[in-house]
Parts: structure tokens; C-alpha cells; sequence
């Protein structure tokens, strides 16, 4: 996807804070983060959203999570607890149509969410 900002980082065509990455995922920090740890997290494979995600990719879902929750150890956030949120279309709020986990923390987060 040519136009989609998230498959220019994971192609090196737009610059990101690179925390993890492999053949399957990328992660890097949000350009304006929410909370002093505010992770995403997408795999290299373009889906515009959860929608989209075919039954026979569903590991795609699963190794974000683990790698999310690693991520979250390896920040020393995982005991006091975080949130992942995974925006999916127009009313989630979701701006960037290429599936993203966002990971937050380090900070006391509110319920409901906005
Ligand atoms: P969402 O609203 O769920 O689609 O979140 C998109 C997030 O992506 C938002 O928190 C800001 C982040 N973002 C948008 N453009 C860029 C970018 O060019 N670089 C980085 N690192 N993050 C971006």
C-alpha cells in the first residue's frame, strides 16, 4: 500500500523510534503519545483494520499480543498495568487504516475510555 503511512515505516520510507521488529511485525513509539509509554504495534502484512483480518491470519493477532505484553515487561510496566486498544473503524476513532495495537502506560489510566 503505497499511500498508507504505517507500510512507509515498516518499508524505511518514513522514519520511526524503532523498539522491536521482525519478518512478521514492526513496533515503534506513537508520534504523540497518550501516556508515557505509548507503543503501536502492526504487522508488515497491510490490513486496513480488524474487519479485514482473514480467519486463516488470525496468528498475526496473537503475536502482537505476546510481543505487547513483552514489550510491557521489558518497559517495567507490567505489574502496575497498561492497555492495549485496538481502534477499528470510523467511530473507534481509528485515523490510520493499516491495523494497529496501541500498548499504554505508566500512568493511572480512566474508565470509560473517550
Ligand atoms: P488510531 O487513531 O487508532 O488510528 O491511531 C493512530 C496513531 O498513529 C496515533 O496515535 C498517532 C500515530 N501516528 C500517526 N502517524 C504517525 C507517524 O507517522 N509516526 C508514528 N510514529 N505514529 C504515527
Amino acid at each position: 500500500m503505497e499511500e498508507c503511512i504505517f507500510c512507509k515505516i515498516i518499508n524505511k520510507d518514513l522514519p520511526a523510534s524503532v523498539i522491536y521488529e521482525d519478518e512478521r511485525m514492526i513496533a515503534f513509539d506513537d508520534i504523540n503519545p497518550q501516556a508515557p509509554v505509548h507503543v503501536l504495534l502492526i504487522p508488515k502484512e497491510h490490513f486496513p483494520s480488524l474487519n479485514e483480518i482473514p480467519e486463516e491470519k488470525k496468528d498475526v493477532l496473537s503475536h502482537l499480543l505476546i510481543k505487547a505484553r513483552e514489550i510491557a515487561q521489558e518497559k517495567g510496566i507490567a505489574g502496575r498495568g497498561y492497555r492495549i486498544v485496538l481502534n477499528t473503524a470510523r467511530e473507534s476513532g481509528q485515523d490510520v487504516l493499516h491495523i494497529h495495537f496501541h500498548l499504554l502506560g505508566g500512568r493511572q489510566m480512566t474508565w470509560p475510555p473517550g
